[in-house]
């Protein structure tokens, strides 16, 4: 399969991971949409939140956000975790978007 994430993850293409565990990967955005913007990613390959088979998958995913956080002095974010095309997925490995550093918005654009 020729997933990018599943070759980040599988360290297939080097990169800067700011956390990694067992299960999860995270890493800074390629095209960051706030001063600080990472993505978690699991390990796994699922396609969006939509295929994910299992609660330990969500619970390794979301329980990682506020240990990174934390990590980096974060205490305030938005996460977003854009599911489908029309919705603004464009890499179809499940992750979720990680922002902070400035006021956001809502509705989200
Ligand atoms: P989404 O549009 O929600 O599927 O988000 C995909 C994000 O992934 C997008 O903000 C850009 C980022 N991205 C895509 N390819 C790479 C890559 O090779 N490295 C990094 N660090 N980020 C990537």
């Amino acid at each position: 399969m020729d997933c990018i994430f599943c070759k980040i993850a599988n360290k297939e293409i080097p990169s800067n991971f700011i956390y990694e565990d067992e299960n999860v990967i995270a890493f800074n955005d390629l095209n960051p949409q706030a001063p600080v913007h990472f993505l978690v990613v699991p390990k796994k390959h699922y396609e969006s939140l939509n295929t994910i088979d299992s609660k330990e998958a969500f619970a390794d995913i979301f329980s990682a956000v506020p240990k990174i956080c934390e990590k980096l002095g974060v205490k305030e974010y938005r996460t977003v975790v854009n599911t489908g095309e029309s919705a603004g997925q464009s890499v179809f490995h499940i992750h979720v978007h990680v922002m902070a550093g400035r006021e956001f918005t809502w509705p989200a654009g």
